[in-house]
């Protein structure tokens, strides 16, 4: 599609981070910004990485390649390459673009007036591969806690470390973070059907509006949140859905060495019981 022509408008210089107006420009759609070139860099080098690593491991078969960290007898050191020195330049790689992208939407964000709401989501989910790759290896005193780059190898580590925990379903945070994640998809895909049916009721039909929406939900849960309200518990249900996830994480191994259902025994041992 092409770019919307009001959208000129819209391209003004200046708030920048860093740099001036150093690549303060667009290439087509796209603004560049300082960050745009760190996050590109970044990206090449890490992708790069991971290709070179694939060649020099047993299989081109997609769904097997993997980049794994570095032998848990080599602690929190520096591995050699091909021991696990690219998952750690791969690691620090995919940080410095994720970092980047957030920084290059705080750019943009500022060129527009606009709040920090974008980058402030984004960064949750950075927070959360943060923590599965950098704090809780930290916390367990090895690179080697943490998981593979590679399709299976990561789902292999998920199934591990999760029977590691005896039953991860356990786990009250991953509780709440599963919880946050799927009331997610619950309510935007109650909220996209509202929008829709209103937006787009039908042949023939008279487009409705927010009143429609307001009445919809009054009618069937005896209250609408409203058309502000939705996209504020969208944004909080999200974001909590991450930040949970890096706390259901973060306290398997560092804080809980046991199996997950034994932390409910609190429960059972409640004096109101005896
Ligand atoms: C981490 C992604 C950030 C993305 C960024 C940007 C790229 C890729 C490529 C670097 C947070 C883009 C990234 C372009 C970069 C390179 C090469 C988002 C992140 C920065 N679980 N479980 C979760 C469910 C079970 C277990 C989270 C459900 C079992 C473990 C979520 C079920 C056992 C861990 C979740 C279920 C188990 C998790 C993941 C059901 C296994 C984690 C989402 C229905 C036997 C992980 C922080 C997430 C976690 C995690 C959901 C079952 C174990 C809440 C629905 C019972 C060990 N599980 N799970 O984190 O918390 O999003 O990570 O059964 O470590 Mg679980």
């Amino acid at each position: 599609m092409t770019m919307l022509s009001f959208e000129k408008k819209y391209r003004v210089s200046g708030g920048t981070l860093i740099g001036g107006d150093l690549f303060d420009f667009w290439i087509g759609p796209f603004y560049v910004g300082f960050f745009g070139v760190t996050g590109f860099f970044c990206t090449v080098l890490g992708v790069a990485l991971i290709i070179y690593g694939a060649s020099i491991g047993p299989t081109w078969n997609l769904w097997q390649i993997s980049i794994a960290p570095p032998d848990l007898k080599y602690g929190l050191q520096f591995a050699p390459l091909r021991e696990g020195g690219l998952w750690q330049l791969i690691t620090l790689f995919a940080l410095g673009s994720f970092v980047s992208w957030a920084l290059r939407e705080v750019e943009i964000c500022r060129k527009l007036g606009m709040g920090y709401h974008v980058p402030a989501a984004f960064s949750v989910a950075i927070l959360a591969y943060f923590t599965l790759e950098v704090i809780r290896p930290i916390l367990l005193g090895g690179w080697g806690h943490a998981f593979p780059y590679g399709i299976f190898s990561h789902l292999d580590w998920v199934s591990n470390v999760g029977y590691q925990y005896l039953h991860f379903h356990y786990n009250p945070a991953h509780m709440i973070a599963v919880t946050f994640f799927f009331t997610t998809v619950l309510t935007l895909a109650m909220h996209g059907g509202a929008i829709l049916s209103m937006a787009n009721p039908g042949k023939g039909r008279v487009v409705r509006g927010a009143e429609h929406e307001n009445t919809f939900f009054r009618d069937t849960i005896g209250y609408s949140i409203g058309a502000m309200g939705i996209h504020r518990l969208g944004y909080l249900l999200a974001v909590n859905a991450g930040l949970w996830s890096a706390i259901c994480i973060v306290i398997s191994g560092p804080f809980w060495t046991r199996g997950w259902p034994e932390w409910w025994t609190w429960w059972l041992n409640m004096p109101i019981w005896r």
